[in-house]
C-alpha cells in the first residue's frame, strides 16, 4: 500500500442517551428478576428495503476497484449513511493486489453513539470480485456480486435506517470493507492466502478511531441466497464462541433455524479472521456454507450465477431480524 488518509465527517453529531426504563418490558414481572434477562420491543426488519438496497448496488454494475461503478456505489452508500448515522468516517487508501495492481479503496464506517465505549461492530464487504474464476464461461469478466458483497451491505444499510428511528444506547459501528474479493485465483501459484480482505487488513492496522475496540462483531458474507445455510464457521467458533451461541440461539428462538444451523464447519479466511487476530475483537461470520460443493460455498460463488436471483427476501429477513434482536437485547441487558 502506498498512500492513505482518513477523512472524518462528523457532520451531525447527535448523541442519543437512551432511557432504558422507557423501552424495557420485562417478560414476566412476577418472576424473580435477578436471573431474568430483560426483553425489549425489537423493531421490524424490512426485507423489501434490504432487497432494494442490494439491487441498487448491483445496478451500479460490478463494484470492482478502480471502476466508475465502484466510485459511484461508494458515493451513494456514503450519502445514504450520512442520513442515518451520527458520524460517517471515510477511510481512503491505496492497496496493493497480489498481482501488484494498486487498488483505490475506501472503507466506510457509520457510527452510532460514538461516546459509548460498549460497542458492537457490524461488517460486510462492498467490493465485487473482478473475475468469474469459478465459472466455466466468461471467466475473465466481473460478476454481479449480488449475494457476494451486495446482500450483506443491503442488510446493514437497512439496519442503519432502523437504528436511527429506534434509539439504542449501545455504540454501533457499521463497517463497509473494501477490496475483500481481489484474492488470488486458485490457478495462480504459490497460494497467497492473505490476498483477500485487503481493506480489512488495512483497517485493522489503521482503525478509523485510535485504539478502536468493540465487545464483539458480526460479519455478513453471502447472506441472501434462497434457502442459505449459515453454519457455525470454525474461525468464529474458535475466537468468539459465546457470541456465536448468543446469535444462533436468538435466530433459532425466532424461528430462523432453517437458516442458522448448529453444525460446526471448517474455518475460512474472511474479514473476521483479521479482526479477531489483529484487533482481538471477537467477531463471528454469518456466511452461507454447504456440503454440496467442493469449495463449501454455494454453487453460485464467484460465478455469473451470483446475480439478483441469488437474493431472496426471506433469507435477508432471517439475517436482518436476527441482527436486530441481537442488538436490542444486548442493549437492554448491557451485555450478552
Ligand atoms: C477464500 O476463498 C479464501 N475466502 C473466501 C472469502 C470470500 C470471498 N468471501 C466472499 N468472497
Ligand atoms: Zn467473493
Amino acid at each position: 500500500m502506498t498512500k492513505c488518509h482518513l477523512i472524518s465527517s462528523a457532520l451531525f453529531l447527535s448523541l442519543f442517551i437512551t432511557c432504558n426504563s422507557c423501552t424495557q418490558t420485562p417478560k414476566n414481572p412476577e418472576k424473580d428478576n435477578t436471573t431474568q434477562k430483560l426483553e425489549v420491543a425489537t423493531p421490524t426488519f424490512n426485507a423489501d428495503s434490504a432487497y432494494w438496497y442490494t439491487k441498487k448496488q448491483v445496478d451500479f454494475g460490478p463494484r470492482v476497484n478502480n471502476s466508475k461503478a465502484h466510485i459511484a456505489c461508494g458515493d451513494w452508500m456514503i450519502a445514504f449513511l450520512k442520513q442515518y448515522a451520527d458520524t460517517v468516517y471515510i477511510q481512503n487508501c491505496e492497496l496493493k493486489g497480489y498481482d501488484g495492481k494498486i487498488l483505490i479503496s475506501r472503507n466506510i464506517i457509520a457510527s452510532f453513539n460514538i461516546n459509548n465505549p460498549q460497542r458492537i461492530a457490524l461488517a460486510a464487504h462492498w467490493d465485487t470480485r473482478p473475475w468469474a474464476d469459478q465459472d466455466t464461461v466468461r471467466k475473465k469478466e466481473p460478476i454481479d456480486g449480488a449475494n457476494d458483497g451486495a446482500s450483506g451491505v443491503g442488510v446493514l444499510l437497512e439496519i442503519a435506517r432502523i437504528l436511527q428511528a429506534n434509539e439504542v444506547g449501545t455504540g454501533i459501528d457499521i463497517i463497509l470493507l473494501d477490496a475483500e474479493d481481489y484474492g488470488q485465483p486458485d490457478d495462480v501459484a504459490p497460494p497467497n492466502e492473505d490476498s483477500y480482505c485487503l481493506g480489512t487488513q488495512y483497517w485493522c492496522k489503521n482503525p478509523h478511531v485510535k485504539g478502536y475496540k468493540a465487545e464483539f462483531g458480526i460479519l455478513l458474507d453471502m447472506v441472501g441466497a434462497p434457502n442459505a445455510t449459515f453454519t457455525k464457521e470454525g474461525v468464529s467458533a474458535r475466537y468468539a464462541s459465546p457470541y456465536l451461541d448468543y446469535v444462533w440461539n436468538i435466530a433459532n428462538e425466532q424461528g430462523f433455524g432453517q437458516y442458522f444451523r448448529n453444525d460446526v464447519t471448517a474455518g475460512i479466511i474472511d474479514d473476521h479472521k483479521y479482526i479477531n487476530e489483529i484487533l482481538g475483537i471477537p467477531m463471528i461470520d454469518i456466511i452461507h456454507r454447504t456440503s454440496d460443493t467442493p469449495s463449501g460455498f454455494g454453487a453460485y460463488w464467484h460465478t455469473h450465477q451470483d446475480n439478483m436471483s441469488m437474493v431472496d427476501k426471506k433469507t435477508l429477513k432471517a439475517v436482518g431480524q436476527t441482527l436486530l434482536y441481537t442488538i436490542y437485547r444486548f442493549d437492554a441487558n448491557k451485555g450478552i
